[in-house]
Order: C-alpha cells, then sequence, then structure tokens
C-alpha cells in the first residue's frame, strides 16, 4: 500500500501537528486567522486553545486510534479541534453537515467514534445515533464559540505534547464511496497527510508573507487538507470566510496571495463585474481541483484578471495526485499551464495509465489511472477485500478515473470507470441515490445520470420507471429525496419514462440518457 519513506528514524515523532506546529512564526502574537465574524485569532490562540480540546480528548483515556466524528458549521474552533484531535493520537472523521439522518446513522455505526461533536440543533437525533453506535461522549460545537465542546475545554491546561505518532498511524478518516456500495471510510495516515503537504508546499512554492482565502467547507480534503495544511505549514495567516460568496471574496482578494476553489468557486467569481485585474493584482496564485474546469472558465479567467488557473488532481484516498506547474519543474521541459490538464504527477507519486488487462499503456493512450506514494491511504475502514480489490498486485492504487498522458508529461483526465457524478466539487453516487429511489412507492426502477450544468458543473438528472398501474410523480420524488438525503444529491430534474434504454445483455445505458439530457440546462 502507502510508502512511507520519509524520516525513517524510529524515534522521530510523526504526529503532523508537530510539524505544523514547528512552522508557526517565531512571533505567536501575530494574527493567524481573521475570520469573518469578526473574531481574529493569534498563533498562540491557535496552539493555547487546541491544547485545551486535546487536553479535553486526552482525559477521556480512549484507546489510540479511536474516532472524533464531527459534524459541526464552518468555524475556526472546529479547525481547532482536528488540530487537538491529531495532537491526542486520535483519529479525526469530518462530516459534510448536509447529511441527513439515515446517512449519519450509516457513518456513525460504521466508525463507532469514542466522541461526536454537532451543532446544537441537531443533539437530539444525533445524540440517539450516536448511543445507537456505542459512543459515551457526545458534544456540541456551534460556529458562535459557544457549545459543551468549549464549555469541557476552557478551564483546561493550555499546554499539550502532541502524542507520539508513527508514520501510518491514523489522522483521519474520510468517507468516500469510490466505485460502488456503501460508502467505505479512507484511512489517511500522519505520513500521508504529511507528505502531501510539504510536497504542496515545495510546489506551490508558499512564501513568507503569503496570506491564504479560506472559502471551502472542512469536512472534505480540499478545504480540511490542502488549503488548512498548506497555510499552517507555511505559518501563513488565513483569511476565514464561514460560506463562500463571490462578492465578500472580492473584498479579500486585495489583502490576499493564495485562493483555493472548485471550479464552480471560479464560475461564481466571474460572475461578479468586480472581479478585474486591478482587484487580484497581489494575488500570486489561484488553485482548482476537485472537479474538471472548463477551458472556458480558465480562458475567462486568464483574460480577466491576468492569472493562470493553476488546476491539480486527487482523491480521498490520496491527497493531491497532480499539479500544473507553478514554475518550471525540472524534471520536465514546460512550465506551462495548461488548460483541460492537471498537470505532472508530484514528485514523490508514481503515476501509470494501464488497459483492463493490467497492460501499462503508452503516451496518450487511454486507460485507468494508477497511483503509488507516500500520500496513499492506508485502507478502507474495516473493508480489507475492497481494500485489497482496489490495488493491483504491484501495490498501485486504482483511483477510477479514465485519462492518459501525453508526450509532454502532462496528464488529462477523460473520464471515470466509477459511475460517480461531481456536482459543485461534491461526489453523488448514482447507485446510492437510485436505491433511495427505487424504494419509492409505485418506483419500478430508477436511473441517475450527471449532465453538464454551467454552475454546478455536472448535476444529477433522475429517470424513473413507474410499475404497471402506478402513477409516480417527479416533483413528489424529488421533495421525498430531499427529506432522506443531503441536499446536493437531489437530482436537479427527474424524468418519468416508459423504460430505460438497455444494451443486448439488458444493461442500462447511461450514456444515452445523458446525450438526451446534455442540453437541459445549457445557457
Ligand atoms: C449546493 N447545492 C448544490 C451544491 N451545493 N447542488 C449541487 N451540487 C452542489 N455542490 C444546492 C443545494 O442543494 C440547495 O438546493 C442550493 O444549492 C443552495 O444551497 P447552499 O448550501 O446555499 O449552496 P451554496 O452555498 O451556494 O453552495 C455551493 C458551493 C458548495 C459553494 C459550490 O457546494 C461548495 O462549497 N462546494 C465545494 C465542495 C468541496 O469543497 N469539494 C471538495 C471535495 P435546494 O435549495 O434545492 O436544496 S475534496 C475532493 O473532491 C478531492 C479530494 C479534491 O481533489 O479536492
Ligand atoms: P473524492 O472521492 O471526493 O476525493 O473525489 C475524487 C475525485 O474527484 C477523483 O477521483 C476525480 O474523479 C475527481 N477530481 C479531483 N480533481 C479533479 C480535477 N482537477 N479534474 C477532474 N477530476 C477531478
Amino acid at each position: 500500500m502507502s510508502q512511507l519513506v520519509d524520516n525513517p528514524n524510529p524515534n522521530h515523532n510523526h504526529n503532523l501537528y508537530s510539524a505544523l506546529r514547528a512552522a508557526f512564526p517565531d512571533d505567536l502574537t501575530a494574527i493567524a486567522v481573521e475570520a469573518d465574524n469578526g473574531q481574529s485569532y493569534t498563533w498562540a490562540a491557535l496552539d493555547e486553545q487546541s491544547a485545551q480540546m486535546a487536553n479535553l480528548l486526552t482525559s477521556l483515556n480512549l484507546p489510540a486510534g479511536a474516532r472524533v466524528a464531527v459534524q459541526v458549521e464552518k468555524s475556526v474552533e472546529a479547525m481547532m479541534l482536528y488540530l487537538a484531535t491529531l495532537r491526542a493520537g486520535l483519529v479525526f472523521l469530518p462530516l459534510n453537515t448536509a447529511y441527513q439522518s439515515a446517512e449519519m446513522a450509516y457513518f456513525l455505526g460504521n466508525a463507532a467514534p469514542g466522541v461526536v461533536v454537532c451543532t446544537p440543533k441537531n443533539l437530539p437525533w444525533i445524540r440517539e445515533l450516536a448511543q445507537a453506535a456505542g459512543t459515551q461522549h457526545v458534544w456540541t460545537l456551534d460556529d458562535n464559540q459557544s457549545g459543551t465542546l468549549l464549555d469541557l475545554a476552557r478551564g483546561l491546561s493550555k499546554q499539550h505534547t502532541p502524542v507520539v505518532s508513527g508514520q501510518q498511524d491514523l489522522a483521519a478518516i474520510l468517507y468516500t464511496s469510490g466505485t460502488t456500495g456503501r460508502s467505505k471510510g479512507a484511512m489517511l495516515s500522519h505520513g500521508n497527510l504529511l507528505s502531501n503537504a510539504q510536497t504542496l508546499k515545495k510546489y506551490w512554492d508558499w512564501q513568507k508573507g503569503d496570506v491564504l482565502i479560506h472559502a471551502l467547507p472542512i469536512f472534505h480534503v480540499h478545504g480540511l487538507f490542502v488549503a488548512i495544511h498548506g497555510a499552517l505549514l507555511n505559518g501563513s495567516k488565513m483569511i476565514w470566510l464561514s460560506k463562500f460568496d463571490p462578492k465578500v471574496v472580492l473584498t479579500h482578494l486585495p489583502k490576499a496571495t493564495v485562493f483555493m476553489g472548485v471550479p464552480t468557486l471560479y464560475v461564481r467569481l466571474l460572475g461578479e463585474p468586480g472581479l478585474t485585474r486591478e482587484v487580484t493584482q497581489n494575488m500570486r496564485l489561484f488553485v482548482a481541483g476537485s472537479a474538471p474546469l472548463l477551458t472556458e472558465t480558465f480562458k475567462e479567467w486568464q483574460d480577466r484578471t491576468g492569472h493562470t488557473i493553476l488546476e491539480r488532481y486527487g482523491m480521498s484516498e490520496t491527497g493531491m495526485l497532480t499539479s500544473n506547474p507553478y514554475a518550471l519543474d525540472a524534471r520536465y521541459a514546460e512550465a506551462e499551464r495548461r488548460a483541460g490538464t492537471v498537470g505532472f504527477p508530484l514528485p514523490g507519486v508514481l503515476l501509470r495509465v494501464q488497459d483492463d488487462e493490467g497492460k501499462t499503456l503508452a503516451i496518450d493512450e487511454v486507460g485507468g489511472i494508477q497511483v503509488k506514494g507516500p500520500n496513499v491511504f492506508q485502507g478502507y475502514w474495516r473493508m480489507p477485500e475492497k481494500t485489497a480489490e482496489e490495488f493491483t498486485s504491484d501495490g498501485y492504487f486504482k483511483t477510477g478515473d479514465v485519462g492518459k498522458i501525453d508526450a509532454r508529461g502532462y496528464v488529462q483526465i477523460v473520464g471515470r470507470a466509477k459511475d460517480l457524478i461531481i456536482s459543485g466539487g461534491y461526489n453523488v453516487y448514482p447507485a446510492e441515490i437510485e436505491s433511495y429511489m427505487n424504494d419509492m412507492p409505485g418506483v419500478a426502477e430508477s436511473a441517475l445520470v450527471g449532465v453538464p450544468h454551467p454552475d454546478f458543473g455536472e448535476v444529477g438528472v433522475a429517470v424513473v420507471i413507474a410499475k404497471p398501474g402506478a402513477q409516480v410523480e417527479a416533483d413528489q420524488l424529488i421533495t421525498t429525496l430531499k427529506s432522506q438525503v443531503a441536499n446536493f444529491k437531489v437530482p436537479k430534474k427527474c424524468f418519468v419514462l416508459p423504460e430505460l434504454p438497455r444494451n443486448a445483455m439488458g444493461k442500462v445505458q447511461k450514456n444515452l440518457l445523458r446525450e438526451q439530457y446534455k442540453n437541459l440546462f445549457q445557457k
């Protein structure tokens, strides 16, 4: 599986927090985070308040590797809880705030966390689910610096020495669905996360004086790891936005140097007349990822701002895998950031393209992208067979993405072998939504396909077949789904048809449905 080669000295503490802490500036009274609620946090505050939370976690005497499941709104305190979990040698399990009770029941039941932290308004139902999962400690954290977590931590010591962690000790579990079936918890170790953060620090040339606008949610890799680790490992200030609002981002751009976003964020910023060369003149780096960036967005951004977006590619299981160059990369002849590509494999990442027979393909040949490196995860939580299925016999992880490498070394993603829709940077698994739809009264079968969307890049469209004699209302079906699953997973349109297109083998031809509805949302 993963190969962790950095510092093999067994006595070295690989706790990720220790490395982040070592990068804090000497002046701990400087501002580390400037939040949009008017609150500022010094580096000392990050260290001391996360120490208090770590002391609280430590006082529970949970076994090493116990999970701390967290479903809270974005706040600086939520980030401190992440840091505290690392310090205490426990495993952070972030959960999207859009998840509803059935989804949460699965995650908590599967992960059996030692601690659950939720928003106060969800406490009644989360407490029930947590108790059913055997969790002893359920705390609250609101986005206004209140909640039982903070009440309990407040009186504790502001000093905490990070637990000694090995490179392969788990730091986080991120649920992701992969190819089929129920969500799988991708287990990421301290070594996985630190090696990726160190690689990106160098590759993107994080500099003294950099200031990051943090506008992404913190329950997925992009906002939690790529953005936060990037800033902390460079001792850089973050401008912390609780929610993405393009107008608010514009007001902060003149004070910042780095911005990271999914393509939808760039599309929405381009919709603002105030996005100009002038407002972005102090910016050094715009990073895009989590979903394909359209060439038209890339070009429009260049025209409007004079900046070239740097697109990179990654996964929950692996962190970042490839990146367009920041500057000349000695391994390659070119330093150009090329639209429609995700750049070069990052230093330390081995990437190849194989066909279904396991033959490694030549330049420009299209096949499955496979990767190996110190960033590649430790396996799926309590699913050893699934883990084994996703690795080749020589230890490469099968990403499920389909792509090619061109003669100049650029990786291009041309499709996905996995049935997955990426909508506004969030993953939607058709199999999951189809199973909800198939369970609805009167529904014989259903299919969910992704079609182009000007704002979200791609959105789900449902096609439903009614049982003989039954009446199915498309609007009702959408309303029912809204009460069952996270809102971003709900199809934007639903059609009730007499039958699904099938091939000679009886398999639903989703490509035909995608073709049929491809212009549904186009301007
Ligand atoms: C919100 N809605 C969506 C989405 N987000 N529909 C489809 N896809 C979405 N992503 C819908 C809601 O269901 C709701 O519909 C309506 O939009 C308004 O909801 P609201 O929450 O107010 O939306 P928003 O604040 O405008 O959110 C849009 C957003 C957000 C800012 C683009 O989706 C977002 O932050 N996306 C970033 C996700 C991300 O960080 N991904 C990184 C994953 P209704 O009213 O009908 O209910 S990490 C990853 O993928 C890998 C490792 C990587 O490479 O980084
Ligand atoms: P997740 O499971 O949320 O980590 O999503 C990972 C998936 O997002 C990858 O397997 C890709 O399919 C997709 N992805 C991430 N970055 C990009 C990108 N720059 N271009 C295209 N797809 C991407």
